[in-house]
């Protein structure tokens, strides 16, 4: 429980009031956010990896290309920060069409 202190106004009373006035207040966690990131290989097509931005994480054909060339030159490339069940459904849908495709394309990811 966090304890904050309220800026209170002049004391209205005549009785000098030296007390802090504090209110509480449920800890509110934000969850924990996950990277999403794309791997490089050597032999999955250029192509397919556009087809898997654009269909998998929303992106344009523009934003796709720019982001699969990224992963090409670096070797890896964030693709999103989702939460826990959000990520892990975005790399099990990469992985699942990558084999079925006979692909060798990795998708991990990561706490951010
Ligand atoms: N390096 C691959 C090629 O030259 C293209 C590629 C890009 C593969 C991104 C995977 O995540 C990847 N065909």
């Amino acid at each position: 429980m966090i304890f904050e202190p309220i800026h209170m106004s002049a004391n209205d009373g005549d009785e000098g009031d030296l007390g802090v006035a504090l209110k509480t207040r449920a800890k509110t966690k934000r969850p924990p956010l996950y990277k999403v990131l794309l791997l490089n290989d050597d032999y999955t097509p250029m192509e397919f990896v556009v087809h898997i931005l654009e269909r998998i994480f929303g992106m344009t054909h523009a934003e796709a290309f720019e982001i699969m060339l990224t992963v090409h030159k670096k070797g890896l490339a964030v693709v999103g920060v989702f939460s826990h069940e959000i990520a892990e459904t975005k790399v099990t849908q990469v992985m699942d069409l990558a084999r079925r495709h006979q692909h060798p394309l990795q998708c991990t990811m990561e706490k951010e």
